[in-house]
């Protein structure tokens, strides 16, 4: 067919508008590993982050390293980032720093989706995580320090400079889906409702309305099975 792709321009009787897409019954898929496919995303945020939550869904059957999620500036290449360091332990990074949880092992078999949402924030430099809706016990780091605007932000690579420095053996191999990301700590209710796909407010990233930039061989599809 000659269908356009239809996502960037939405006609009105007075105008042309544009609208990031709506990606709810979407996923990425990143079918090769490799040390050039990312999804660039458009996180404008104009003050410093003292408080900062991220959530995000991924289905992989990786074993090794890959990042996730990864906000670098010219200051630290590792200024906001989601590493997954192998199947039991998830490091989060914010101003170069790190703490580190290692999970319980998976009670049922085979692949899943695995729901995560991490937050930082400054008062206390506590980092939550919740895995698959479950809190982990609460770590700190950075307690004071905050997150500079300007950056790169990126999915399915760890930058090692602004925009750069992929490395292939920690490059993300699977799927991706319901990319958000808020300048505050969510109540766990919130993050409750997140994970059912629910929808809150004030997003610095919004699934449901995502600028972004594809970089090399990664496929925007429905899911395979039902997420939800
Ligand atoms: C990025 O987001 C900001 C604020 O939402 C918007 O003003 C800007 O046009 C966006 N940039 C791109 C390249 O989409
Ligand atoms: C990636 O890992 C493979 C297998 O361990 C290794 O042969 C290769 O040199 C690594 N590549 C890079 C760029 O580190
Ligand atoms: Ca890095």
């Amino acid at each position: 067919s000659n269908q356009k792709p239809g996502w960037l321009l939405k006609k009105t009787p007075y105008s042309l508008l544009f609208l990031p897409p709506d990606l709810q019954t979407k996923v990425f898929i990143f079918p090769a590993s490799s040390n050039t496919a990312a999804v660039v995303l458009n996180a404008s945020f104009q003050d410093p982050l003292t408080s900062v939550t991220v959530c995000l869904r991924s289905y992989t059957l990786l074993n090794r390293a890959y990042g996730l999620f990864s906000y670098a500036t010219q200051k630290s290449d590792n200024e906001l980032l989601i590493f997954k360091v192998k199947p039991n332990q998830y490091n989060f990074y914010v101003g170069g720093s790190s703490v580190t949880f290692s999970v319980p092992e998976r009670m049922t078999s085979g692949p899943q989706w695995e729901h995560i949402c991490m937050s930082w924030e400054s008062a206390t430099g506590l980092v939550e995580f919740w895995l698959d809706g479950q809190p982990l016990p609460r770590m700190g780091m950075k307690k004071g320090y905050s997150i500079g605007t300007g950056g790169s932000l990126l999915l399915a690579q760890d930058q090692d400079s602004v925009g750069g420095g992929f490395d292939i053996n920690q490059s993300f191999l699977g799927e991706l889906t319901g990319v958000y990301m808020w300048d505050r700590v969510l109540t766990p209710d919130e993050v409750r409702l997140v994970r059912n796909g629910g929808t809150l407010s004030n997003y610095i990233l919004n699934w449901r309305s995502l600028s972004y930039q594809i970089k090399g061989y990664v496929v925007v599809k429905p899911p395979l099975m039902p997420i939800y």
